[in-house]
């Protein structure tokens, strides 16, 4: 076991939807801590830079519209295991499909479809470094420190 960090995201849907508290408490409920977090509305070219994995395919302009359609609320989680602990509390990306196969995953609970599913999390510790070093660069080395293979 070590501890290591991911970055959350709640996104529009999420906090205009008023899943804020629940979310924040599910989280600690599983043993993550927050260890910073921060409320910000995101401009075209940041979701654009922080999604460019995704830049070629058919959803990105929708993406990116509803990634800036509102107010987000980035979290850096840290427990053991966080980064895979974090994505399987999400549930599946299609958080209609969630809602059958995963029906107590967050998405699930407060996600609508494949583009409006709520949250975010890091997929793998490249990820989660490259991720929080985006948004929190002052946590960068820490992130480093995790991982033997970063
Ligand atoms: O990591 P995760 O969020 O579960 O899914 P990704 O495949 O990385 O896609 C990122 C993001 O893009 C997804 O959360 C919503 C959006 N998206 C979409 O709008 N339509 C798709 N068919 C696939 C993904
Ligand atoms: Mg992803």
């Amino acid at each position: 076991t070590k501890l290591e960090k991911t970055l959350a995201i709640i996104k529009p849907d999420g906090l205009f939807g008023n899943y804020t508290d629940d979310i924040k408490g599910t989280i600690l409920e599983q043993g993550f801590s927050i260890v910073k977090e921060k409320n910000v509305q995101l401009d075209e070219a940041t979701v654009k830079t922080f999604y460019a994995e995704h830049s070629s395919k058919g959803f990105f302009p929708s993406l990116i519209k509803y990634m800036t359609s509102g107010p987000v609320l980035l979290m850096v989680l840290e427990k053991d295991n966080a980064i895979a602990d974090w994505r399987a509390l999400m549930g599946p990306t299609d958080a209609s499909k969630a809602k059958i196969t995963h029906p107590h995953s967050i998405r699930a609970k407060c996600g609508l479809d494949t583009e409006k599913n709520c949250v975010h999390g890091s997929d793998s510790p490249k990820s989660a470094l490259r991720e929080i070093t985006f948004f929190f660069r002052e946590l960068s080395a820490d992130v480093i420190a995790e991982h033997d293979e970063l």
